[in-house]
């Protein structure tokens, strides 16, 4: 299947949706014209990234949220991607209504090449704080606005493969990947949106491009399945978050990547029969992995003291 991946250039506060699904929707053109099946956009497209402020009314938070989808002004992005027959992952705040109340969650969505909506994931790992800290030059508050997704990582059979996703932080963690690879994942979906600086850990900084890549190529080898890593990029409200939207193949390799920080597709032919010839050899689960002999520290939470 031929995949994009749809990097968004920054998206403002005073942009509205329908001004970012406009942008969408000629992403979506530009890749149908290239061939392209499926298009990945990344993590909270829909808006700015709005954990970065600290803010204690609800409905002020609540306004970045979407509590239908598609709702009025994301049909237009649902209507053009059917008619033009391309299936999409959508990254957007999702407020749910459950028994218990409303449920607040970073989430993506699968749409299908006939507009239907064929899996759901909720972030799992949610980066950042919960409380205001004032001394930081920007927050990042996804533990304040976000509930941790109860579903876990789950697999979908769609574009004629398996495919899974994931959100920005949980590309660091290689449970994410191995979940999704005893599953038999051949495609990962992941949008992200990454700050250039990380103020807790400024000595990090200069690596952030090079961690990109690496736990995405990684996660990939490790698994035997392509994955697409797709940014929010540029500097939205004076930060600055990196770009690199990258497809990379079961090998590891990245074999199509974005070079602006703005609006741009990164197109790749995968060939999801690939993933074959490591799931069968060097990652052959079943045969290789060892579960039985692990040890007990394989279910522990946490970190394990020396010599316990
Ligand atoms: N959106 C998101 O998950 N961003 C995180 C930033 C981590 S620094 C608090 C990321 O892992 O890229």
């Amino acid at each position: 299947m031929t995949v994009a991946a749809a990097q968004l250039g920054p998206v403002q506060r005073h942009h509205t949706r329908s001004e970012v699904v406009e942008r969408m929707v000629v992403l979506l053109q530009r890749a149908a014209s290239s061939g392209c099946e499926l298009v990945v956009f990344p993590e909270l497209a829909l808006t700015t990234f709005f954990p970065r402020w600290y803010m204690d009314d609800q409905a002020e938070v609540d306004a970045f949220f979407e509590s239908e989808m598609p709702g009025p002004e994301t049909q237009p992005l649902f209507r053009e991607a059917a008619r033009l027959g391309v299936g999409m992952y959508l990254g957007y705040a999702e407020l749910a209504a459950t028994d218990s109340g409303p449920a607040h969650y970073n989430t993506a969505i699968l749409v299908e090449r006939d507009g239907s909506i064929v899996g759901k994931y909720r972030k799992v790992h949610l980066p950042g704080h919960a409380d205001h800290e004032p001394r930081r030059p920007f927050q990042h508050l996804e533990k304040r606005y976000f509930d941790v997704g109860p579903e876990g990582f789950r697999t979908y059979k769609a574009f004629g493969g398996v495919v899974g996703m994931a959100l920005c932080n949980d590309r660091r963690w290689p449970e994410t990947y191995r979940l999704l690879g005893l599953q038999g994942v051949e495609l990962v979906l992941i949008g992200y949106n990454t700050p250039v600086h990380n103020p807790p850990a400024p000595e990090h900084d200069l690596l952030g491009t090079f961690h990109n890549h690496l736990v995405m190529q990684a996660g990939a080898y490790q698994n035997g399945t392509w994955v697409v890593g797709v940014a929010k990029a540029g500097t939205e409200e004076g930060v600055p978050m990196i770009g690199q939207s990258a497809i990379i193949a079961p090998s590891g390799e990245i074999v199509a990547q974005c070079s602006t920080l703005g609006d741009e597709l990164a197109v790749a032919r995968c060939d999801l029969d690939l993933c074959t010839s490591y799931k069968t050899t060097v990652f052959d689960f079943e045969r290789h992995r060892q579960i039985e002999h692990y040890g007990p520290i394989a279910t522990q939470r946490g970190a394990v003291p020396p010599g316990s």
